[in-house]
């Protein structure tokens, strides 16, 4: 296969509700889709999951639009390629933009899993026919509005909730949610949001029985980490610090973290993803599929994903209808009492929905 033409489109969908994090609030999301298109005409889809603004990592759409056009895209282009592991080695000159990387990336898996007749589920190795899914939600306003957040995802089937925390907004907003929900698998997300200096409060997380608390210390700490694991007995989960096979390894290693969050785009793509998969499995670390305020192309990709058999612990990956009044596939993804079943058609395995795509569409540009 080689790609013959590539064309990027800015989206820009607005979430049913704000999602605010310790970093801040989010109404819209704004991406990139990708297009390619092959030799013989087959179309692969890719999303890349930067945002904006450079909160969650450096990345953001416009460096990622940067990189695809004066880069990697030129690098890909008419390249003959026999197997999308292969894109990994050819962006290897361009250090990290791994959510640039990712979306062309993608988009390649998808052309391929349709060449070779299987789902991408299939084509990455696959195995499970429905995923479980939990739920992550923002910071809220009041303790009381998440309460009642939190109930209506409980009735709707989700077994896991994940609560953004910042300081401020922890301990009393965790203790307040575990008196309702004594026997609820809960999480944290803190989004960096701390620092070994607040180890008093993170140690005061231990009394609500957490299943993890993810990502406390900033992204470069993973010594720091270490540190406050053997303080701690909620386990640790890193998200921003892992952007590589090479960081779960030291990682694990050092005994900074029990669990990873895995997303596609942090780490360069499914390739990568794959390859921390089977490390963590190696050494026995769980891992879960981390999201992203997807739109229904990167969703797809994270529920092929997640099929692999260590993926063992509920993501965020949840249903469509979560996020978006219309999504851009169909049919829209449907978390069924918490479980998403893996679409078993060739490719992603949704169909795009072009006239949404267009409806969401700012700005758009074609690479031959
Ligand atoms: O830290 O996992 C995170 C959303 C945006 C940026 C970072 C994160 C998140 C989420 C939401 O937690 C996951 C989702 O529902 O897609
Ligand atoms: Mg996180």
């Amino acid at each position: 296969m080689k790609l013959t033409e590539i064309t990027i489109r800015h989206l820009q969908m607005k979430l049913k509700s704000p999602f605010a994090t310790s970093f801040g609030t989010l109404e819209n999301r704004d991406f990139l889709l990708l297009e390619a298109k092959d030799e013989s005409g087959t179309i692969g889809w890719g999303e890349s999951v930067a945002f904006r603004a450079p909160w969650y990592t450096e990345e953001t759409m416009m460096t990622n639009w940067h990189m695809l056009e004066d880069f990697l895209i030129p690098l890909l282009l008419n390249k003959e390629l026999q197997h999308p592991d292969e894109v990994r080695d050819t962006f290897s000159p361009i250090r990290k933009n791994n959510m640039a990387k990712s979306a062309i990336e993608g988009a390649v898996w998808d052309i391929y899993a349709q060449q070779t007749n299987q789902s991408l589920a299939a084509a990455l190795g696959g195995k499970s026919e429905q995923i479980e899914v939990g739920i992550s939600i923002g910071i809220q306003p009041t303790t009381d509005d998440l309460i009642q957040l939190v109930h209506g995802y409980v009735k709707e089937g989700y077994k896991r909730m994940k609560v953004k925390i910042k300081p401020g907004k922890d301990v009393e907003v965790i203790r307040a949610l575990r008196e309702h929900f004594p026997d609820l698998p809960i999480m944290a997300d803190a989004n960096s949001a701390y620092s070994l200096k607040d180890l008093d409060t993170l140690k005061q997380l231990d009394e609500f029985n957490l299943m993890m608390i993810e990502q406390p210390l900033a992204s470069e700490d993973i010594i720091d980490h270490a540190k406050l694991q053997k303080e701690l007995e909620t386990p640790i989960c890193l998200d921003e610090s892992i952007n590589s096979l090479e960081d779960a390894r030291k990682a694990v290693e050092l005994g900074s973290t029990k669990v990873i969050n895995v997303k596609i785009g942090r780490v360069g793509g499914l390739s990568e993803a794959k390859k921390i998969h089977d490390y963590c499995a190696e050494k026995g670390i769980s891992v879960w599929c981390g999201g992203m305020l997807e739109s229904g192309i990167g969703r797809a990709h994270n529920i092929a994903l997640t099929s692999l058999p260590n993926f063992t612990l509920p993501g965020d990956t949840s249903g469509s209808d979560r996020y978006w009044e219309k999504d851009i596939i169909a049919p829209e993804v449907i978390a069924n009492n918490g479980y998403i079943t893996v679409p078993k058609k060739a490719g992603i395995g949704y169909e795009i929905d072009r006239e949404a795509v267009d409806a969401f569409t700012v700005s758009k540009k074609h690479y031959r």
